[in-house]
């Protein structure tokens, strides 16, 4: 059975957000950034954790320990985030040490305008669009934050026509990806972090102007496997209470594969949806691999 949701999406600007990431969206867009924040963006379910867990381990010299002082959330607030009887993203961030590390799900066009002015650095994540419905769908069957997502063809039939919370996966990674010489951005790719993690995370240090041994690089691919994540409670969400997460209904660190698409759509899915897919990327030379 479902984690029992009754979340509603309310749009904002033309972005479907939940309830409480509407009310609060005013004071998202009067964030104060800083020049040494670094933001990790990315739709829902591209990686934002593996490259949240990437970038802190960077920053901690690759020491593990350090890395484990607190849960990722905290670790890298998310921006936006606002829970009823829980610190907001944006109080989490204005208490947090510099330098600040930053989670969001914002498409570009919807990014706090500071972030902009002080030309701060941005790790952009994207994923392919068929493994991102399925993991998005566990991710409505287990967190109590998002609407029920009704049976898989349902909700395949909503987050193809971008009525999901953060909206349209085809806006978000084409936003950023038109806009990624106008700032500082890294657009990487899931699919490229599980082929080669140890080169994405090269040109993640390289990106952030890091030097480090190959042995640290080599420390920090382990510790960012996804086996070695998933037994990471610093890392799996696991310290979420289950009312909030039920990670006994599907958890966090779910499969972490490219292609689990395939044991979800049907044949009749993957041909509808391929010819949905060909008319929204007509438009830009982004691609995406669907299996590695
Ligand atoms: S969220 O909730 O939107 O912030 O989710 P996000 O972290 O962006 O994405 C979650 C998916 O990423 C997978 N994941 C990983 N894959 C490979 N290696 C590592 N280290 C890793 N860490 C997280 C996670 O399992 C989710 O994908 P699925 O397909 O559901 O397993």
């Amino acid at each position: 059975m479902d984690v029992a949701s009754s979340q509603t999406l309310v749009p904002v600007h033309g972005l479907l957000l939940t309830e409480h990431i509407a009310e609060n969206f005013e004071n998202v867009e009067k964030f104060q950034a800083r020049p040494d924040d670094v933001v990790i963006a990315a739709y829902p379910k591209c990686g934002n954790t593996w490259t949240s867990e990437i970038v802190d381990l960077i920053y901690c010299d690759g020491d593990e320990v350090k890395a484990r002082r607190d849960a990722i959330y905290n670790r890298v607030p998310f921006l936006e985030l606002c829970v009823p009887g829980m610190p907001s993203g944006i109080d989490q961030l204005n208490a947090a040490a510099f330098p600040r590390l930053v989670k969001t799900h914002l498409p570009i066009h919807l990014m706090p305008a500071s972030f902009w002015e002080k030309d701060v650095k941005v790790i952009y994540v994207a994923r392919n669009a068929k493994d991102v419905a399925v993991s998005y769908y566990y991710l409505h069957k287990m967190s109590s934050a998002m609407p029920d997502p009704g049976p898989w063809d349902v909700f395949l039939d909503n987050y193809v026509k971008a009525n999901v919370c953060y909206s349209s996966w085809y806006d978000n990674v084409k936003g950023w990806w038109e806009k990624r010489h106008d700032h500082k951005i890294l657009y990487i790719f899931y699919e490229d972090m599980k082929e080669n993690p140890k080169k994405e995370i090269k040109k993640i240090l390289q990106f952030l102007g890091k030097e480090m041994s190959e042995a640290i690089v080599d420390k920090i691919v382990y510790l960012t496997s996804f086996e070695v994540m998933k037994d990471n409670d610093m890392a799996n969400y696991k310290t979420i209470p289950t009312e909030f997460m039920n990670q006994t209904i599907s958890p966090f660190m779910r499969k972490g594969i490219v292609g689990d698409w395939k044991n979800h759509f049907t044949v009749a899915q993957n041909e509808q949806f391929d010819e949905d897919y060909k008319r929204k990327m007509a438009d830009t030379d982004l691609h995406f691999r669907t299996e590695i």
